[in-house]
C-alpha cells in the first residue's frame, strides 16, 4: 500500500470511489441491480465521484446529436435511481479535459504488448472490424486515468472490467516507481450483493443493452404495459411445476437463484427479478410461487417489477424535463471534479518534466 493523503479534498476520512458509465443506449435492468444500486447504497460510507464517460463512447461510431441527448438522460436517470448529487460528484467525463490529458501521458508509459492482452479490445475490433481506432486500443488508459485522477481506493466494476483495473494498477505503479508516490493504487470493488440479471430471452446470456431482440431487455424508461409484457413473453424452460420440497431443495446450498440456473435459467431468471424488485427473501418467494405455474409465476413478476420501476420513470421525467437544473448540476459537479482532478495532473506534470510557466 502506498502512503498518499487523499483527504485534502471534501472527502474528510472516507474513502473514494470512482466509477464510470458510458451514456450510449438506454440503462436497463441489469444496469440498476447490478451497478447502480450499488452506487446508490456506497454514498455515505464513501466519496464518491460517478462520470458519465462520453470521451469512451466515441472509440465506437456515435450519431452527434444522440451522443448529446444520451448524456442527458443517463444523467437525469442516475439521480431517478438515487445518486443524490449533494453526496457525490456526478459529472460527464468531457468536460474535465484532466481526463484526455492525463490519458496522454499515461498512454507514454504503456506498452503495446499489455494492451494487446485485453480482451474487451479483441472482442470489440472483431465486433467492429470497421473502424479498429487507436481510441479503441487505447481506451483502458482512458479508464486509469478516470481512476487515478482522483486517487481512487475503490472501482466498483463488473467481472469484465476487471482486466482493465489490473491494467491502471500496473500503469500506476510504473509511474509511482519510476518518479515517486503520485497515484493512490486502487482495489476493484465487486460488490457482495450485485444481481446477475440475465436475457428475458436467452437465460442463459446476461441481458444487455446492445441485445438485437429488443424483448430480451427492460429498458428503465419503458411503460408499465412494456414491463408487463416483456416478463409475460419471458422464455422459461419447459419443465413440471415445483413444489415446496423442490425448492428447498435448490435452497439448501444457500446460492439460490443461482444454482438454479444450471437446471432452471428461465425460472431462477423471474425469481431473481422478483427478488430485486421486492427485497423479500428466498423463503417468502418460495412461499408464495412453490405449486403454481409458469404463467402466474410471471403475472406476480411482471406486477412487482412494474410497481418497482413506476416511481423510478415517474422521477426520471421530471427531471429530464428540467434541462436547466440539470446542466447546473452537471456544471457544479465537473467543478468539483476537475479541482481534483487539476491537483493530480499537476504533480504528473511535474514529475515528468513539464516546464510550467
Ligand atoms: P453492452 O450491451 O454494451 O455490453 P451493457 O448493457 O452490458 O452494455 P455496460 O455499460 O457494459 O452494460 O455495464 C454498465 C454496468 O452495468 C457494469 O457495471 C456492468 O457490470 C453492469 N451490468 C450490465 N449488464 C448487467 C446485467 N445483465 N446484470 C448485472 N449487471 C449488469
Ligand atoms: N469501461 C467501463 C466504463 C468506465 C469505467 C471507468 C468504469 C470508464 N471509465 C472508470 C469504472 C471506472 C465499462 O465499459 N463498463
Amino acid at each position: 500500500m502506498n502512503s498518499i493523503n487523499t483527504n485534502d479534498s471534501k472527502s474528510g476520512n472516507r474513502p473514494i470511489i470512482l466509477s464510470g458509465i458510458q451514456p450510449t443506449g438506454g440503462l436497463h435492468i441489469g444496469n440498476l441491480f447490478g451497478a447502480i444500486k450499488n452506487w446508490v447504497a456506497m454514498q455515505d460510507e464513501y466519496q464518491c465521484y460517478f462520470t458519465i464517460v462520453d470521451l469512451h463512447s466515441i472509440t465506437v461510431r456515435q450519431i452527434p446529436a444522440e451522443l448529446r441527448k444520451s448524456s442527458l438522460d443517463l444523467a437525469a436517470m442516475l439521480i431517478a435511481c438515487g445518486i443524490d448529487t449533494d453526496k457525490s460528484v456526478l459529472f460527464v467525463q468531457s468536460h474535465v479535459p484532466e481526463h484526455a490529458q492525463l490519458a496522454w501521458v499515461l498512454n507514454c508509459y504503456t506498452g503495446m504488448g499489455e494492451l494487446s492482452r485485453m480482451t474487451q479490445f479483441k472482442d470489440k475490433s472483431a465486433e467492429h472490424y470497421e473502424n479498429v481506432n487507436a481510441g479503441l486500443f487505447t481506451y483502458p488508459v482512458l479508464m486509469a486515468s478516470d481512476i487515478l485522477l482522483y486517487q481512487a481506493d475503490l472501482v466498483p466494476v463488473g467481472e469484465d472490467q476487471k482486466q482493465h483495473l489490473e491494467l491502471t494498477r500496473d500503469i500506476a505503479q510504473r509511474f509511482n516507481h519510476n518518479y515517486s508516490d503520485t497515484f493512490k493504487i486502487p482495489e476493484p470493488y465487486i460488490p457482495k450483493t450485485g444481481a446477475r440479471i440475465m436475457s428475458l430471452q436467452e437465460p442463459t446470456k446476461k441481458m444487455s443493452k446492445s441485445d438485437g431482440n429488443s424483448k430480451a431487455t427492460i429498458f428503465l424508461t419503458d411503460s408499465d404495459e412494456e414491463i408487463k409484457n416483456k416478463i409475460k413473453r419471458a422464455v422459461t424452460d419447459s419443465g413440471e411445476l415445483l413444489t415446496e420440497e423442490d425448492y428447498v431443495e435448490f435452497l439448501a446450498d444457500e446460492k439460490l437463484p443461482y444454482n438454479f440456473s444450471q437446471k432452471r435459467p428461465g425460472l431462477a431468471n423471474l425469481i431473481t427479478l422478483y427478488q430485486v424488485s421486492t427485497n423479500i427473501g428466498l423463503e417468502g418467494i418460495v412461499e408464495k410461487i412453490s405449486g403454481i405455474g409458469f404463467g402466474d409465476i410471471k403475472s406476480i413478476v411482471a406486477e412487482a417489477m412494474a410497481e418497482h420501476l413506476n416511481p423510478i420513470r415517474t422521477r426520471y421525467n421530471e427531471i429530464r424535463k428540467d434541462e436547466n437544473k440539470l446542466k447546473e448540476i452537471l456544471s457544479a459537479g465537473a467543478e468539483k471534479a476537475q479541482a481534483v482532478a487539476f491537483k493530480t495532473l499537476r504533480k504528473v506534470y511535474k514529475k515528468v518534466g513539464f516546464y510550467s510557466l
